[in-house]
């Protein structure tokens, strides 16, 4: 493992450098290459990161120095919190002056690590370099840091301190790193941007050799010009390559790439998760796993002015929605100047761990998946884990309708923490929950469903499809034959589906039989970029046969379980950019890339 090697060099340090130079060059693309490394809805790899369902983000830099304010030379006080910079035009060398007093001194990493056991968070995110370019870490990069910009104990390293403490008491360890960066005149500069890269690199290779973190949360993905971004798509694949490859076992989110002047959405795509900040989807995201951000007060920064704290209740339904919906929730503190976790924060926190604690109410999060089954109810959220149904119930009411979407028979019910009775009975579109008692809490009342829906058929035994790879964007000429176990492919701007096609201008149709293991409706689920249609059983499930760049298409079929079914997927490329990701999802199958063994060739 490249990891293990840069390790090991480290010792040699002329070597080292000699292996991050290599790394920092070597082509890991072409024609032939796929870019993929595996289906982040399965893989062991990713396999935590979806259990976990809770993380602590921590925004703590240079920017909690000024505590969210900054006084100008004429007495007028502007405000913000790791924007401050930015947003108040600080000049760079009077941000440098105001930060050289900077001295966490009481940041406790026993304590920020026990308040997110506490909270009952799985993971921890601390920003390492936020836009302003500041590291807390001691980089050999340059001297905008911790340890050599600071009146901090120039023997202590907090992010050493975090990693270490996170170990101990057995949370994963994340770091955020931005690409934008407003400090390096060489970060906003086109003709020297390749120096700023260089440095980005050393510094994340710094930062995997000395902290190993489980997820890089990569930030500063926008198209803009205060000060200019010149990141791009291109620069996101690559270093996307290069992490992978340094740290195999890394979860990395989708801001690692650079969204077009005006784009919003970002794509599903990019690395393993998406992440809509400040708000949460009201289902699960077609194509990709997700994580939703956000404060606790409105900043992400500490500042002494921002004490509009949202309250536990809400922070608690809210992680119990975004659960339900198969997300995770990154909750945001942002110490002060001296590294403590405000207060206010550290008590909401608290207040979601003991509700998780109490009556078993964490498997509504922890391992828990969104439900298939049922529809999602006005009254609450409702999350599935193995043969139980977590119905996380806000409005208590003691008769609770359920709408379901497959046939399942329910054979236990029971409220956590209490001993009262609960009927089910068939009604209507669904069932009728009857609980007989008062509810168990003011944020959420929990009932537990034992339910028995259909039982899958035995696994597949399937090889993958057949597959005809054509030197042209129109099936045309000579074909190279093979057969792919999945369909499962991120060639990007430099790869292609073979080392004898061309990265552009090629098209493909495999064909097969899909074997499904449930009688259920499914969902047919296409990522595409340029033009993909799906046929299963001789109906056209999904048509998106007009080129465009990564879009997410889907369609429904209902399909019997065990019966082979006749799958033809043509897919085309043009030029630029090239995916293809098949995936599937049923009321009994959570979204995933179709799998190799329900699959046949022939
Ligand atoms: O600009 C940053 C912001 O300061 C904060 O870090 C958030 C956290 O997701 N990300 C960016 C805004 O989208």
């Amino acid at each position: 493992m490249l990891r293990g090697a840069a390790m090991e060099l480290k010792e040699e340090p002329m070597l080292g450098a000699l292996l991050t130079a290599v790394l920092m060059v070597l082509p890991f693309a072409g024609p032939g290459t796929n870019h993929v490394v595996d289906d982040p809805f399965t893989s062991a790899r990713t396999s935590w990161y979806r259990d976990a369902g809770f993380g602590m983000f921590i925004h703590f830099g240079a920017y909690s120095q000024l505590e969210g304010e900054y006084k100008r030379s004429d007495g007028s006080v502007c405000q913000d919190a790791e924007w401050i910079m930015n947003k108040c035009k600080v000049p760079v060398n009077e941000y440098e002056k105001l930060v050289k007093s900077f001295n966490p001194s009481q940041f406790d990493a026993k304590a920020v690590v026990g308040t997110a056991k506490a909270a009952g968070q799985k993971y921890i995110v601390i920003t390492s370099k936020h836009h302003d370019g500041y590291a807390m870490w001691p980089t050999k990069v340059n001297k905008w840091n911790l340890r050599d910009h600071s009146s901090f104990d120039k023997q202590r390293d907090i992010l050493r301190e975090l990693k270490q403490e996170a170990d101990r008491q057995g949370i994963k360890f994340g770091l955020y790193y931005s690409t934008w960066d407003w400090h390096d005149p060489d970060a906003r500069n086109a003709a020297t941007f390749g120096k700023y890269k260089a440095r980005m690199k050393a510094q994340l290779t710094e930062l995997i050799d000395n902290y190993d973190p489980a997820v890089l949360w990569f930030d500063g993905d926008w198209d803009t010009d205060n000060p200019p971004n010149p990141w791009t798509k291109q620069d996101g694949a690559e270093l996307e390559d290069y992490l992978r490859a340094a740290s195999p076992e890394l979860v990395i989110n989708n801001r690692i790439s650079k969204r077009a002047p005006g784009v919003k959405e970002r794509r599903v795509v990019d690395g393993d998760f998406g992440t809509p900040e400040q708000t949460f989807p009201s289902a699960p995201i077609d194509g990709q796993l997700w994580e939703s951000c956000m404060t606790i007060p409105k900043k992400w920064g500490f500042a002494k002015w921002d004490t509009n704290f949202k309250d536990s209740k809400t922070l608690t339904r809210n992680l119990l929605d975004i659960t339900s919906r198969g997300g995770n929730y990154l909750l945001n503190v942002g110490p002060d100047k001296l590294g403590r976790i405000p207060a206010p924060e550290a008590e909401r926190l608290r207040a979601m761990g003991s509700w998780l604690s109490a009556n078993g109410q964490g498997a509504t999060v922890y391992g828990a998946e969104a439900a298939g089954l049922v529809a999602d109810p006005a009254w609450g959220a409702v999350a599935q884990h193995g043969n139980k149904l977590y119905l996380s119930v806000y409005d208590w009411a003691n008769s609770l309708h359920l709408k379901a979407l497959e046939p399942f028979d329910v054979t236990a019910a029971r409220v956590l923490g209490s001993a009262q009775a609960v009927t089910v009975s068939k009604a209507g579109d669904g069932i009728d929950v009857k609980p007989s008692g008062a509810k168990t809490s003011d944020v959420a009342s929990v009932i537990e469903l034992t339910v028995k829906s259909e039982v899958a058929a035995p696994a597949g035994t399937g090889n993958g499809l057949s597959v005809d790879y054509f030197p042209t964007s129109d099936w045309t000429g000579t074909p190279t034959h093979r057969v792919d176990p999945t369909i499962n492919f991120a060639w990007r701007f430099d790869g292609s589906p073979a080392p004898n096609i061309a990265a552009d201008h090629f098209s493909a149709r495999w064909t097969g039989f899909v074997q499904p293991r449930f009688s259920d409706t499914y969902t047919f689920t296409t990522v595409s970029d340029d033009l993909v249609r799906v046929w299963i059983d001789g109906k056209l499930v999904v048509d998106a046969s007009s080129p465009h760049q990564v879009r997410v298409d889907k369609g429904t079929i209902a399909l019997q379980s065990g019966r082979k079914y006749s799958i033809k997927v043509e897919y085309a490329e043009t030029v630029g950019e090239a995916f293809m990701k098949l995936i599937w999802s049923s009321p009994n199958t959570t979204q995933q890339i179709v799998p190799k063994g329900q699959l046949y060739s022939s």
